[in-house]
C-alpha cells in the first residue's frame, strides 16, 4: 500500500513530461555523472542492503497509522527544498557549491525533508515514512558520496474536538503509553527545551514535552530492536544494552531539535536528526492547528554498521558478487571481495591410473591452492572433466582466479603461483599434468 503522492514535480512525471526537459539557467550545475545516478533507483531492488534495510524500519511502524509514502523523482522544487521548511534566504544550504541545481527554481533534493508538507498535507494516516535517493554536492570518499539515502518520518496531532490543553496533552501521552519499551540505556539525555533548543511560541510547554516524548520513545524502540536482532543473529555479541545519547540539534523546520547517537564498536555513530515540528511546515500543509513531529535518518550509515559495509561506494556497485550477497529481510555480514582486476589460470591434468574423478575431492586442490597462495585466490572451480576413450584415464581441469584485495597482481608471481600449485599437486597426488 504504497501511496503516489502528486507534488508539483512528481505529477509533471505522471503526466508523461520527459524528465530531462530541463530549462538551463545559470544556477545549473548537475554534471552528467550525477544525472546518472538519478536513474539508478536502488531502493527499488527488495535485495538491495539499503532496502533490506528500510523495510525492516517500515516494519517496525504500523501501517494503519504511518502511510509509506513513495517519491521516485528526486527533482524538486527550491520551495519544496528550503522555502517549506523555512530556510532563511542565506541560508548556506542553499548554495551552488551544495546543492546540485537543475536551475534557479528546480533542485535534486538534498534530503527527504522536502516532501514533509506533501506527506503532511495529504495522508489521512495521522503519520507517514518516505524513503528516497538524495544529493549534495561533497566530496568522494569512503563515507561521503554526492548521493545517498534517507528516510523520513512524521506524525501529526490536531486538537480538534478537544475541549482543553489537558485533554489533548493526555491524547498524546496515551499514544506514547503505547508504545513498546526499549531495552536500550540512555546514558545523555536532553531538557525537553531550553535557551539553546528552544519551544516554538504559541506552543504550550505541556504540549511539546508530550509531543517530545512521544517522538523520542519512538525513535528509541525502533533502533533498540533494530540492533538488538542483529545482536541476536551474532553469537559473539554481548547481551549488553544498547548505549544511546541523545544532543540538542538546529534545524529550520523543528524546534526544539535533537540528533541521535548510537555506540556502536567503539564509536559513537549520528543515526539522525528530528523535532518537533515548526508551525510553519503545518501551516503550508494547509492544517494549521495540527502539532507534531518528524525525523529524517541516513540510511548509508546505518547499513554500513548493521551489513559491515567498508566504503559507501559499494553501494552503487552493479557487480554481482556485491548484490548477490544479500536477501530481502535478512542482515548478514558483507563478504569483502578485490576491487582489483583479477587473472584466470588453469591447472589441467590426468588423474593417477584406476583414479576415478569422485576420488579426487575438490577440497584436495582447494588446500594446495590455500597453502600455496592464500589470499591470493579469490575462487576456484572445476570446468572440465572427461575420460579418455582409448586409455580411460580421467583428466580434471579446474579454473583458478587469483585476485589481491589491496593491488594489482604482476603476471610473474602469478606464473609462480600457478607453478608452485602444479608442482604440489604432482608431488601429493601423483597426477600427470598436462
Ligand atoms: C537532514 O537532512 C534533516 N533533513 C534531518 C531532519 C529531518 C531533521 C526531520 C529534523 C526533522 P542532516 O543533514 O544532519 O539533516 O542529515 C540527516 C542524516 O543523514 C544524518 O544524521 C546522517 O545519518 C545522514 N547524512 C547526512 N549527510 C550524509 C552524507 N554526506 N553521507 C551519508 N549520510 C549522510
Ligand atoms: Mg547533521
Amino acid at each position: 500500500t504504497t501511496r503516489q503522492l502528486s507534488n508539483s514535480t512528481q505529477a509533471r512525471n505522471e503526466e508523461g513530461k520527459r524528465e530531462d526537459s530541463i530549462e538551463k539557467d545559470e544556477w545549473t550545475n548537475v554534471t552528467a555523472t550525477i544525472e546518472r545516478l538519478t536513474h539508478r533507483k536502488l531502493l527499488s531492488n527488495p535485495a538491495h542492503p539499503l532496502s533490506i534495510l528500510r523495510d525492516i524500519i517500515f516494519s517496525k511502524f504500523p501501517e494503519r497509522e504511518y502511510t509509506r509514502a513513495n517519491f521516485p523523482n528526486p527533482r524538486v522544487s527550491v520551495y519544496e527544498n528550503f522555502d517549506s521548511l523555512n530556510f532563511a534566504p542565506d541560508h548556506i544550504g542553499r548554495s551552488k557549491t551544495d546543492t546540485y541545481y537543475l536551475n534557479k527554481h528546480e533542485v535534486l533534493r538534498t534530503h527527504t525533508s522536502a516532501h514533509q508538507v506533501e506527506s503532511f498535507r495529504v495522508h489521512p494516516t495521522p503519520g507517514f515514512l518516505v524513503a528516497a535517493d538524495v544529493y549534495r554536492r561533497d566530496e568522494i570518499d569512503r563515507t561521503h558520496y554526492p548521493a545517498f539515502h534517507q528516510m523520513e518520518g512524521g506524525r501529526w496531532w490536531s486538537p480538534e474536538g478537544m475541549s482543553s490543553v489537558k485533554e489533548f496533552v493526555a491524547k498524546i501521552e496515551a499514544d506514547t503509553a503505547k508504545i513498546p519499551v526499549s531495552g536500550i540505556k540512555i546514558v545523555d539525555d536532553t531538557l525537553p527545551f531550553h535557551d539553546g533548543n528552544p519551544r516554538q511560541d504559541g506552543q504550550s510547554p505541556e504540549v511539546c514535552i508530550a509531543l517530545t516524548n512521544h517522538l523520542k520513545r519512538s525513535l528509541e524502540r525502533v533502533v533498540g530492536e533494530i540492533f538488538e536482532n542483529i545482536a541476536d543473529g551474532d553469537p559473539s555479541a554481548t547481551k549488553e544494552p544498547l548505549q544511546i545519547r541523545w544532543i540538542d540539534a538546529t534545524f529550520p523546520f523543528t524546534s526544539p531539535s535533537w540528533e541521535m547517537e548510537v555506540y556502536w564498536q567503539g564509536d559513537w555513530l549520528e543515526l539522525f536528526g528530528c523535532g518537533v515540528t515548526q508551525q510553519r511546515v503545518f501551516e503550508q500543509a494547509g492544517h494549521p492547528e495540527r502539532v507534531g513531529w518528524a525525523v529524517g535518518l541516513g540510511l548509508e550509515r546505518l547499513a554500513m554498521v548493521l551489513f559491515g559495509i567498508p566504503d559507501i561506494r559499494l553501494f552503487w556497485s552493479e557487480d554481482p558478487r556485491f548484490l548477490e550477497q544479500f536477501t530481502p529481510g535478512v542482515v548478514n555480514a558483507f563478504k569483502p571481495f578485490s576491487k582489483y582486476p583479477g587473472t584466470y589460470r588453469d591447472v589441467a591434468f590426468w588423474l593417477k591410473d584406476g583414479t576415478t574423478p569422485e576420488q579426487f575431492h575438490d577440497n584436495d586442490l582447494m588446500d594446495i591452492v590455500r597453502e600455496v597462495a592464500g589470499d591470493l585466490v579469490e575462487n576456484v572451480s572445476l570446468i572440465d572433466k572427461f575420460t579418455h576413450p582409448k586409455t580411460k584415464r580421467n583428466s580434471l581441469c579446474y579454473r583458478v582466479l587469483f585476485q589481491s584485495m589491496e593491488r594489482t597482481l604482476y603476471n610473474d608471481e602469478i606464473n609462480v603461483l600457478q607453478d608452485n600449485i602444479r608442482e604440489t599437486l604432482k608431488i601429493k597426488f601423483g597426477v600427470e599434468l598436462r
